[in-house]
């Protein structure tokens, strides 16, 4: 099988990936590892920047977005048992963010793909980019227990964090920039209304919480918990509990409880590896670099690289020009790394750290009452939490 474009990983980078190419014409094949199913039934982001629906406007695959997302104009950070309103359409001059989940971002490109006729080959297994410091790269896999080879002329590396296309770059041409957070988020799924209007951000001596979203009737809870603690030991009543007493007495008696459909643990990282580029194995989204969730900037920068990676190839194949493609990693870092530090920021600001001294404590407080009480630094929340420009 030959393609133009080879895409590993139908996640929201692969996906959006695919749909802006088949657009101006240049084929694609997504290889997925997983199922439909399982990649359908994973529970993560759930903020959208302006960018990122703006890209899905691009490819036509926003009408459910519009009608069913519920466009925020501020977010509230609660601390000391006072929620402060962060208005983030006055502050960054009339812009706002989206809910709306990854889930639905993902089923709708995917039914999207499907009703294009555009291939995605679901459950290939041992994917594995080849030559791609040549000109001719190729990708071999399995499907039903039979090898297959796809040639193309550019690989994206749209797999993830866990995927396989850096692990196929040689160590020595990767840099690679980490830190790990000595805490994890559990996070719980409930139809129940809820608490707020608006996400909470709530910083508490017992450690961070965040009420979130997916619709008036779908609630999103995360709480800060140890690294190593199990999801089985938290009981829904346990996880409720637990949220209630790191919110405000009133928020907490506000607070609907109901039983989880789903609840899981994610650890929390910031990882950067560069460059983006190897050859013609370009990296995107998630495979590239990771960050905290506490900025709700993953989905938004896999988008952002998109953007770039897309303008990159359609110069390449559409104008014959390489000049998109050799500035690509440079284009896109230069976004991550702003998202990076603003994620490290907010976890830094938010979280209680093991080994905190006294003298940090009193640091995180007065960086908080200082943003609160200034609307230069809240205006600067305001310009990051929405999204940086392109
Ligand atoms: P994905 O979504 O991980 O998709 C990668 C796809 O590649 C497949 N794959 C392979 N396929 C073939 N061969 C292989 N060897 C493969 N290895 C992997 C995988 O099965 C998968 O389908 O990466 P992508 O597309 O780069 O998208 C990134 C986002 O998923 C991620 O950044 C966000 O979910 C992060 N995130 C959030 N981002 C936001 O912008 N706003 C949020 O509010 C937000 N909240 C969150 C989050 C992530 C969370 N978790 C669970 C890490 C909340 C949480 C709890
Ligand atoms: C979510 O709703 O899953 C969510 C919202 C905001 C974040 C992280 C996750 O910062």
């Amino acid at each position: 099988m030959r393609t133009q474009v080879a895409i590993i990983g139908a996640g929201p980078a692969g996906l959006l990936l695919g749909q802006l190419l088949h657009q101006v014409g240049i084929d694609t094949v997504i290889l997925e590892r997983k199922s439909r199913d399982y990649v359908l039934a994973r529970i993560r982001a759930g903020v959208l920047e302006q960018g990122t629906v703006g890209l899905l406007d691009q490819v036509g695959a926003s009408a459910r977005l519009h009608a069913e997302g519920l466009p925020h104009h501020g977010v509230d950070l609660l601390f000391g048992e006072q929620r402060h309103r962060v208005a983030l359409d006055r502050l960054t001059g009339g812009k706002h963010v989206t809910i709306y989940g990854q889930t639905e971002v993902t089923r709708d490109l995917m039914d999207q793909r499907a009703a294009q006729g555009a291939a995605t080959i679901f459950e290939a297994e041992d994917v594995e980019p080849h030559g791609f410091d040549g000109a001719q790269p190729f990708v071999t896999y399995r499907e039903g227990g039979t090898s297959k080879r796809l040639d193309c002329y550019v690989i994206a590396g749209c797999d993830g964090y866990h995927g396989i296309s850096r692990a196929s770059v040689p160590s020595e041409a990767l840099r690679i920039f980490e830190r790990v957070y000595p805490f994890g988020w559990l996070g719980l799924l409930a139809d129940v209304p809820p608490v707020s209007d608006e996400l909470i951000y709530a910083r508490s001596e017992r450690g961070f919480a965040l009420c979130s979203m997916r619709s008036h009737t779908r609630s999103r809870y995360y709480i800060q918990c140890r690294q190593d603690e199990h999801v089985d030991d938290w009981s829904d009543t346990r996880f409720w509990d637990e949220l209630r007493r790191r919110l405000d007495p009133a928020t907490a008696a506000a607070l609907t409880t109901g039983p989880s459909l789903e609840k899981s643990i994610a650890p929390l990282r910031s990882f950067v590896a560069e460059p983006m580029r190897f050859g013609r194995l370009f990296l995107a989204g998630d495979a590239a670099h990771i960050v905290p969730p506490t900025g709700a900037k993953g989905l938004n920068l896999a988008a952002s690289d998109v953007h770039y990676l897309f303008e990159a190839l359609r110069e390449l194949f559409l104008d014959k020009s390489e000049a998109g493609i050799d500035a690509y990693s440079h284009k896109a870092l230069a976004r991550v790394w702003k998202a990076e530090r603003f994620s490290w920021w907010l976890t830094s600001l938010m979280h209680q750290f093991p080994e905190q001294s006294p003298f940090e404590q009193r640091m995180q407080q007065a960086e908080l009452d200082y943003l609160v009480s200034s609307e230069h630094a809240m205006a600067a929340l305001a310009e990051n939490y929405v999204g940086l420009p392109y």
